[in-house]
This record gives structure tokens, sequence and C-alpha cells, in this order.
């Protein structure tokens, strides 16, 4: 079957979506050519203290980057997500918790999710916490890491969440970059029946003498086990939970004053504090969610991201809650303690929509059958991918196996920085294709450079770019908004980089091709080479190192790193672990190499710069085509390095 057969849209779906193909292509045009009239129109999605004046306010010009939207508007969050459903449906189900463990499960309707809000909210205000004040939240998959974002959101307080997967020193570097004083976590978390010591990793992180800003720790108890206890800075959550009171009026906020700093890797340096706003980021995350799940008020909708990543954000917590729907929190992993729990959970929670990440689907896909194993799934409608380009196999798969041959897959293209969705199906309006994330949404205007930055027209391949605002765009990166310029803006003029290329065919449909940067994408978690590399040279025998992505059939890609040991170190099988295990321990889990090639030289230029392209193509076993190395300063590394070419085992 050719890559570029269209599935027509199943049957029942256009009929009954909120967006039919006419309708996109009008409101697409109007979106573009009057923005300020479509978002003006879209803004009234949330509830507004203060109505705002100016809708889009924002320039892409070098030297002037600004991005302002719904200027002169006040809002609050949380009583958007919760507050204002209580009028309508308090007693529906807000956040439906599935635990790791099968026999354990929790229902919060939005009373009750607000009553805990706004307890939350008292306990962050009796210890001090104030609007613009920064909580660090490092948690679980349970509704209190939901409740702690929203309770922060409702007095006006930044927070930033990180990844329970993250190490120690990870987290530390976090915590001092944001300056967060608080940090909010649970003894441990529980994956696949395994505990995660979370409580011991931020002991292990307060420890480091740089961080100075942390003055408390609120402990959500999830084990009973969090380890040494810190009398004065160490805090139960459900003790002052339960002292806090359960009346809060939520503090009203500038459409433009922040509400998270979510840190992503880049393909230089340090992470990157991404920060995000209230208005445009909450009418973006809420229209995006409507739009493209088609969302109905009867749909149960799961979404299996951490709340660690962007998608966690918007499309766990604030967009299904900003329209008053059913989001479904899984704690534990797709496949165990079987494979089919995925699609147990599906059966036994109804779910309609499915929201998870082609790195799942590929693992399942290799279980076989055992992956759907005595389940119906017949509750969904609509499914949804995200994180990484899907294959067309995953996709087909996805597509007959998990949804049955009768659910449209929107498989979103989006970005920690871009806050929302930006190019994907409408489940009522789009012709699918296998691997492809087809039209932009409404108001991204996507463009296809050469690396001179001359647009290309038609069918083509290039860097994708987006060449004017949407509301939920990335407003700067925390304390550098010299760095937010250099990274987005740099590149191409007036328009924004996204990093990643794709390819227009002729029907106007886009197939990203994945990242053009230093950036690895490894089971759908964003890695810079150049944080891996210096957390391998941050070890006392390592002179030196570059590190690649190879593909890899289930995770996408996998991590090569070729290391250069100092003068008299030795190679050894224990050297190997104990590398392997430090940039564990230096980033997380997520970020342990694959592979191991002790080189003793790496390919350079005369003027010292590691040939990556040379690199990426041994690493892949790729012996022909290595282009040119005439201009190596020593050619004759590249032979040995082939010959020493390492395979996954
Ligand atoms: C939402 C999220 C962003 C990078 C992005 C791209 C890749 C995400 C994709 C996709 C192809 C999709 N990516 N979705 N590539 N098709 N549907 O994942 O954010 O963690 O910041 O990663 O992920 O390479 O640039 P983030």
């Amino acid at each position: 079957m050719s890559h570029n057969y269209k599935h027509p849209i199943p049957p029942g779906i256009a009929e009954n979506a909120l967006i039919n193909a006419g309708q996109y292509t009008e409101m697409y045009q109007q979106s573009v050519e009057q923005p300020d009239i479509f978002w003006g129109q879209q803004g009234k999605i949330l509830d507004w203290i203060t109505p705002y004046q100016t809708v889009k306010n924002t320039s892409f010009v070098p030297g002037d980057i600004r991005i302002r939207w719904y200027e002169g508007g006040t809002l609050n969050l949380a009583a958007n997500c919760i507050d204002r459903h209580l009028a309508t449906h308090p007693d529906k189900i807000a956040i439906l918790w599935e635990g790791d463990d099968a026999s354990q499960s929790q229902q919060l309707t939005y009373r009750q999710l607000h009553e805990q809000v706004c307890r939350a909210a008292n306990m962050l205000t009796a210890l001090n916490v104030k609007k613009g004040d920064v909580v660090a939240i490092y948690m679980p998959m349970v509704p209190e890491a939901a409740i702690a974002m929203l309770a922060c959101a409702r007095i006006g307080a930044v927070h930033t969440v990180i990844f329970g997967g993250f190490s120690p020193d990870a987290v530390a570097g976090r915590i001092t970059d944001c300056a967060a004083k608080i940090v909010i976590t649970a003894d441990e978390g529980l994956r696949a029946g395994r505990p995660i010591p979370l409580k011991k990793n931020v002991d292990e992180a307060l420890k480091n003498p740089t961080v100075t800003s942390a003055e408390k720790v609120i402990v959500f108890r999830r084990t009973g086990t969090p380890g040494e206890w810190q009398d004065g800075r160490d805090l139960w959550w459900h003790e002052l939970m339960a002292s806090a009171g359960t009346e809060h009026t939520p503090v009203p906020v500038n459409a433009e004053d922040p509400l998270f700093i979510l840190y992503t890797s880049g393909s230089t340096g340090k992470p990157k504090g991404v920060l995000h706003t209230t208005g445009g980021y909450l009418v973006y995350a809420a229209t995006t969610f409507k739009y493209v799940f088609d969302y109905h008020p009867e749909d149960i909708y799961w979404c299996t991201a951490d709340v660690g990543w962007i998608t966690g954000h918007s499309y766990l917590v604030y967009g299904p809650l900003a329209c008053g729907a059913t989001t479904l929190i899984f704690e534990g992993v797709p496949n165990w303690p079987t494979p089919a729990r995925m699609a147990q959970v599906v059966d036994k929670h109804q779910v309609s929509i499915l929201y998870t990440a082609p790195t799942a689907i590929r693992a399942l896909m290799a279980e076989g059958d055992s992956a759907i194993a005595g389940t119906r799934r017949d509750s969904l409608r609509i499914l949804g991918s995200v994180g990484e380009p899907i294959n067309p196999e995953a996709w087909e798969w996805y597509y007959r196996t998990i949804g049955n041959s009768h659910c449209p897959i929107v498989d979103t293209w989006w970005q920690t920085e871009t806050g929302g969705l930006m190019i994907t199906p409408l489940p009522g309006a789009t012709e699918l294709k296998a691997g492809s994330a087809t039209r932009p949404f409404f108001g991204v205007q996507p463009a296809l450079l050469d690396n001179d930055g001359i647009t290309l027209e038609g069918a083509c391949e290039g860097n994708l770019v987006i060449t004017d605002s949407w509301p939920g765009q990335a407003r700067t990166l925390f304390g550098d908004h010299a760095r937010f310029e250099q990274t987005y803006f740099s590149a191409f003029r007036n328009c924004y980089f996204s990093g990643d290329g794709a390819r227009r065919d002729a029907d106007g449909d886009y197939w990203i091709t994945g990242r053009v940067d230093d950036v690895l994408n490894v089971s759908g978690h964003r890695l810079g080479t150049a944080e891996i590399e210096s957390a391998l040279v941050s070890h006392p025998k390592i002179a030196e190192a570059a590190v690649v992505g190879i593909p890899h059939a289930i995770k996408g890609q996998a991590i090569y790193a070729y290391v250069t040991l100092n003068a008299g170190e030795e190679p050894t099988p224990e050297l190997y672990t104990e590398v392997r295990h430090w940039v564990r321990k230096e980033i997380g889990p997520i970020a342990t190499p694959d592979v191991l090639h002790w080189a003793e030289m790496l390919p350079k230029t005369r003027s010292g710069k590691i040939m990556r392209r040379i690199l990426r193509k041994i690493a892949a076993g790729e012996t022909s085509g290595l282009g040119d190395t005439s201009t190596l300063a020593d050619p004759g590394v590249v032979e040995r390095l082939l010959e020493e070419q390492q395979t996954i085992n």
C-alpha cells in the first residue's frame, strides 16, 4: 500500500463532528486573514474577569520579538478549569484515576476537585507562597499532581513540573534556575510495581549547595516510605490539607502573567526554561482540545502522557478541564502487568478518546495480539498520537488493532514551545494518511524553507517554520530573552524555527521528518546531545564525548555515545557499566546511552569541530556515503571507528 493512501473519514464521524471539511477551510482562512477577529471570538471559550482589549500584539522581527495575546484581560485559570463548571455539572467526574495496580482507582467530581484545589491553594498561601513565586512539582501520576498545579494557578503562583524520571542533579538544576520556593513531591511513585524514590531524590537534590531557594518540601503520601525526614522543612501533604479551609477566592491574574515554566532540551547547553503565560495559553489549550479531539460532553478522555511533559500540561490537565471534560490519569505503564493493560483500561473506563505516543504503540505492536487479548475497545471513537513521527506500520496497527478500523487518528505535531497542537488532522474534516500530521490548526501558518531561508513552494522538503504567532506560543525562556530570540528566531528571519524538518506533498499535507538540530527523540522524550555529552565528560576518566541518535525499532531513536578516555585509562567492561550509570545519575534513566563506543579519537575538522554527520553514519552502520572526509584533520580516524562500530544488543 502506498504511504500516500488516503483513509476516508470513518462512517459516522463527520456527521457528528464539531468541524467538517468545509468549515475547516472557511475557519482556517479567517484565522490567518483576520487573526484578531478569529481569536477574539475563540477567546470566549474562557470566562474572563476583565474583558481583553487587544487580542494580538506580536512581532517576529529580530530585536523586537514580542508575543502578547489578550492584553487588558484578567482571569483565573483554576476558576476556568473548575469553578465555572460547578454551575452546570458539579457531579460530573473531572479526574478519573487508575492506579498502577488495577485494584486501585479513584474518581473526583468537579465539586470534589474544587474542594481539593481550594484546600491546596490555602495550604500554599499559609506557607507564604504569593503571586509570582515559583513552586516545583516533582510528582508521580496521581490526582494530587494536577491539584498542585491548579492550586498554584489559583493563587497566581508559577509552577515548574519536573518529570519524575529525572535524577537529583537534574532536579537541583531546575530548582536553582527558577529559584523555586517550595517543592511538592511524594514519598515514592509506583510504576510497573516498582517504587520510585521521589522524596529521597529531592533530599539529595536539596543537599546540593547551589540550591538555596527551596524552603519547604510538601510530601504526598503514596507508599508510606519517605526516607529521612527533616523536621521544619518536610511537611506531609495530608496534614496540611486537613487543616486548610475549603473556601478560596481565585486570584485574578493578567492574561500575560506567567503560568508555568517547563524545562526542555535544546541543541546546546543546559535545558531551557520555556515560559508560558495564562490567557493565550489556556485559550489555545482549550480550543485545540475541543476541535482536535472533537470533544463531546459524554466523552471519557485518556491521555497517557506524564504530567512532567508539555502534553501532560496541555492535554492531561488544562485543555480537558477548561472544557469540563472527564480526564483519566493513569499511574502505571501501558504494558504492565500484561501487554493488554492499555486496552483493559480503555474497556474498564469506557474511554472514547485515547491520546498516546508512537513508542507505546510500537511496543504493543511487538506483542502482537496479546496486546488486545480479552478486550473489545468498542468505546473508542478518536485516537491520537504525539511525541515523534509515527511510522506508517505503527499507524496502521493502531488504526486497525486498537481502533477496530473505525476511529480517526489525529497525529498531532507540536512542541513544548508551541503550548498546543499545531499541525494535525481534525476528525470530521481531514482525510488521513498513515504517517502524516496533515494540516495546520486554525491560526497556524507553517512554511518550509531551504537552508538559505528561501521559501519553498508546492511539494517539497525543508526546515519547518511558523510565520506568525498563535496564542499558545511560549513567550520567552525564563530569565533569558536573548537566548529565546537566538534559539527560535535567528536561524530564519521573521519566523519561528521549530528545529524540525518536514515534507509537504502534492495535496499540501505535511509529513514531519524529525529534528534537524542536535536534539534526540528517545521514546518520545526530548534530549539534547550536548546535555548527555556534558554529563559524560564530567566523569573523571573521560576526556571527550560525542553523542548521536541511531534508528531504533521501538524507541524511535537510541543513544549512541562515542567516548574518548583520558590518557592511561583502560576501557574495561566495569567502566562501561559505570559510565552508563553515571549518565543515569546525572540526568535520569531516559538519558542512559544504549551504546558506548570507546573511541581513541573523534573525527574533527582542522578547526577542531567534531564531524557529527560522519559519526551519525558510522553509528547507524552506514559504511558508504560518508561524504567528503578530506577536510578531516586525520582521515584515518574514520576507518578505525568504522571497524569498531557497535550494535545494540
Ligand atoms: C508535544 C511534544 C517536540 C518534538 C518536535 C518533534 C517531535 C512531537 C510529533 C513530533 C512528528 C508528531 N514531535 N509530535 N514529530 N510527529 N506528531 O512532544 O513536545 O517534548 O517539546 O517535543 O517532538 O521533533 O520538535 P516536546
